[in-house]
């Protein structure tokens, strides 16, 4: 038997009932919903990380609805399909209900439910032991959520600073790092685009409607409504693509030989904004040598779109600005050369002159609310940079995939894990394999998880968190265009025997002698004592929900004033001089994508309205509008392969990994060199019954990636499948 068995059965020892049916109908059946006695508390949509605020309609105690705040500039006052679902996730029967440890049993491993005091005093005492034996810096934490702001400050406090998001290196990261290094900041989150303003949208295989945040779309319709030009560049007919002027359905892979044509347009043609950039910018010179050779007859060839087409959207662009924007996308780790796309989305955006321009990108603004006052953390001893030798230095964030690297083997840095809200083995690619080895040599690995996702099958400890729906977390603090504070609290008492994650950070925390960081019987007392520096109460909150304070500074750059960019020159980096200093391209180096095996297709995947990655798909209510993906097929290669629109196929990608069986959708909305899937599906965990065995999970087809040097992104989009008929 190996030390750690992915633990994947049916049931297990002390697992508890399924949720009464009355609680999943959600709403009383003997009357008319809101005719009972109703009450409405406050939230933070928790479904994906736009963070919108909303409020729980009971109505005599019982579920109802959670609807936006009317109050909430940031969301409009209004929740998209996914956030409207919510009370699925607290109403699902499959949750994590008890404590869970490993243990064996007739030879077998299996999970058993515990009682908290045993969990807790378990992982003290075990913290203590990495401690003791390879010391306290060398427990990583996985995280993702809101929640995981708790673990971190428990961590920090024990002298581990290592702490990876799949947020940074699967997703944003290299739009992060590629923007700070031109204009020595980043795009933020939620996103600083001022797309109320715009009158050119531009979007690289962003597909706003599907991947649905909330207000981007709302600001991204009323762009549209005035008649705003969109330019969607995508392989895909997207939702965007439809609403489109210009739909430019580029060859995979080829963006930014389509960016460097834009800019020797825009210089070419003294499109530009000269004043912005000879005020502002770093390096015109050095860029306007740099793209001198990519026209757009050369661009044609890299990415099959005529040059007339590239001329013209250039031009129109140029027309609109500065209210014209380039948009920085969100999840971005496609080729590997990903932070070089993003500066070169950047590069154009300056040329533009719409970085800090109305109808371009704003200045984000947010509320000075202090911290509450503990001791200085401890200086950790290492952190994942050490454990890596400074591989990808302009990460910003801790690179999951490194410290999983660093995690492997009996010499490896790391020997221990915290995992909180993320399902590591659908989320980052091929990553099965190390993830059972690094299961092999660690000494504990702890999820807290509210639902037995297939991350919990590799954990020694399993710890049940209360959905977000039963329990109060830091405040919504984001930098936006009006700043304001918004209250998470529980509409209900937590399900089961789930906790916080506030309490369980202070619980360990207490065990390891940490009181001092956590002076604090609640974190009631926290968010009260916080609110109260800034002029509001808890008490205020919890009435309102959300509140908004006036702005400390301008929206947009002042036009004719010069300005100091937080880049070594001061400027907007076109040529970035930090990234020369490293030995990496200075100015965006275009290359070409490796090309399809013969009968296979590129594998391009994203987001579907209905759900968030793979962590709503158990949700009752959402699983109910999208029980699973399907693999757009154009009708050419349905043909040739003689498949039928609502077949069931499998994919097999170029190095014979088959997946689940998937429906088929024939379009002619995908190019026929391409495939598409959502993201999401595929669940290995039959404890999730909804979920289990439904669609395909992309992740487990991706076994080519490609890590950018710059950043450690893990570029997912350089695989190919072809098609196994199903016959199951
Ligand atoms: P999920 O797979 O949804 O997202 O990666 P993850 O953050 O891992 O897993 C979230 C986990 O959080 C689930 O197990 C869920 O049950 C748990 N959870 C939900 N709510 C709570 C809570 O309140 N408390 C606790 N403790 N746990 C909770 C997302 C990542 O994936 C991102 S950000 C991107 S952009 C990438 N997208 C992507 C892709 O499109 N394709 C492929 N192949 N891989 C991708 N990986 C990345
Ligand atoms: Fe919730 Fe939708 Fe807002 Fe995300 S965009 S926080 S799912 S309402």
């Amino acid at each position: 038997m190996k030390r750690r068995d992915f633990i994947k059965l049916s049931s297990f020892a002390g697992a508890g009932a399924a949720v009464a049916p009355a609680l999943l109908s959600g709403c009383s059946e003997q009357q008319a919903p809101g005719a009972g006695d109703v009450t409405a508390t406050p939230t933070i949509c928790d479904i994906c990380f736009w963070r919108c605020a909303g409020q729980v309609y009971k109505e005599d105690g019982q579920p109802w609805k959670v609807v936006g705040n009317p109050q909430d500039l940031h969301s409009g006052g209004r929740l998209c399909t996914r956030g409207s679902g919510g009370l699925g996730s607290y109403m699902d029967p499959d949750r994590l209900k008890t404590p869970l440890k490993r243990t064996t049993k007739n030879g077998r491993q299996t999970f058993q439910a515990i009682s908290w005091d045993e969990a807790l005093d378990y992982i003290a005492e075990r913290m203590k032991k990495v401690a003791t034996e390879h010391g306290a810096d060398r427990i990583a934490l996985f995280s993702h959520g809101s929640g995981g702001a708790h673990f971190k400050h428990l961590m920090k406090a024990f002298g581990s600073d290592t702490y990876a998001a799949p947020s940074f290196a699967q997703c944003r990261g290299p739009r992060d790092v590629g923007f700070q290094l031109t204009y020595g900041e980043g795009v933020g989150n939620p996103d600083r685009t001022d797309m109320e303003h715009s009158r050119c949208i531009v979007l690289i295989g962003s597909h706003l409607g599907e991947n649905l945040h909330n207000s981007q779309v709302q600001t991204f319709t009323q762009a549209l409504a005035k008649g705003a030009t969109i330019i969607t560049v995508d392989p895909r007919f997207s939702v965007a693509a439809s609403k489109s002027r210009y739909w430019l359905p580029i060859k995979p892979g080829t963006d930014i030989a389509l960016l460097l044509a834009w800019m020797h347009v825009l210089i070419g043609e003294e499109l530009y904004d000269r004043d912005y950039i000879q005020r502002h910018a770093h390096g015109f010179e050095e860029l306007v040598r740099h793209v001198n050779p990519f026209t757009p007859e050369w661009a044609y060839l890299e990415t099959g779109l005529q040059p007339e087409l590239i001329r013209e959207t250039a031009r129109e662009m140029a027309r609109q600005a500065p209210a014209s924007l380039v948009h920085p996308g969100r999840h971005v780790t496609w080729y590997g050369d990903d932070t070089q796309r993003s500066r070169a989305i950047a590069i154009v955006n300056a040329l533009l002159g719409s970085w800090g321009r109305r109808g371009g990108f704003y200045i984000q603004d947010r509320v000075r609310l202090p911290k509450y006052p503990t001791p200085k953390y401890p200086q950790a001893a290492s952190n994942w940079k050490a454990a890596n030798r400074g591989k990808y230095p302009f990460a910003t964030m801790g690179v999951a995939n490194a410290v999983i690297d660093a995690s492997v083997g009996p010499d490896s840095h790391y020997k221990a894990w915290f995992v909180y809200g993320t399902n590591l083995p659908l989320t980052i690619p091929n990553i099965r394999a190390k993830l059972e080895q690094a299961a092999e040599n660690l000494d504990f690995i702890v999820a807290i998880d509210i639902l037995p996702a297939d991350i919990t099958g590799y954990a020694d400890l399993v710890l049940p968190e209360c959905t977000y729906l039963e329990r109060y977390d830091n405040l919504r603090n984001s930098p936006e265009r009006q700043p304001s504070l918004a209250l998470r609290m529980p509409a209900f008492e937590p399900r089961f025997q789930s906790k916080p994650a506030w309490w369980i950070s202070k619980q360990i925390g207490q065990r390891l002698g940490l009181d001092e960081y956590f002076p604090w019987n609640n974190l009631t007392e926290v968010l009260d004592w916080q609110l109260k520096q800034v002029g509001s109460s808890l008490e205020e909150m919890q009435r309102v929900g959300v509140k908004s304070f006036p702005r400390s500074t301008a929206m947009y750059f002042t036009e004719g004033a010069d300005r100091k960019f937080r880049t070594p020159t001061g400027k907007i980096e076109l040529y970035s001089t930090r990234l020369a200093e490293q030995g990496f391209d200075p100015l965006p180096r275009y290359t070409p994508p490796e090309q399809a095996p013969a009968n296979h297709y590129r594998l391009i995947y994203g987001r579907i309205p209905a759900h968030t990655f793979g962590r709503t798909i158990n949700n009752p209510q959402l699983f109910a509008l999208s029980p699973e993906n399907n693999v757009w097929i154009n009708p050419l290669t349905a043909s040739d392969w003689h498949i039928k629109n609502g077949e069931y196929v499998r994919l097999k990608n170029q190095d014979g990994v088959v997946s689940n069986r998937i429906r088929v959708r024939v379009t002619e909305r995908i190019r026929p060199d391409s495939v598409f899937m959502a993201h999401g599906f595929g669940h290995t965990d039959r404890r999730l019954r909804l979920a289990y065995n439904r669609g395909a999970d992309d992740a487990s087809l991706i076994t080519n990636v490609k890590i950018d040097p710059i950043m450690g992104g893990t570029g997912m989009r350089a695989n190919f499948v072809t098609f196994v008929k199903d016959t199951t």
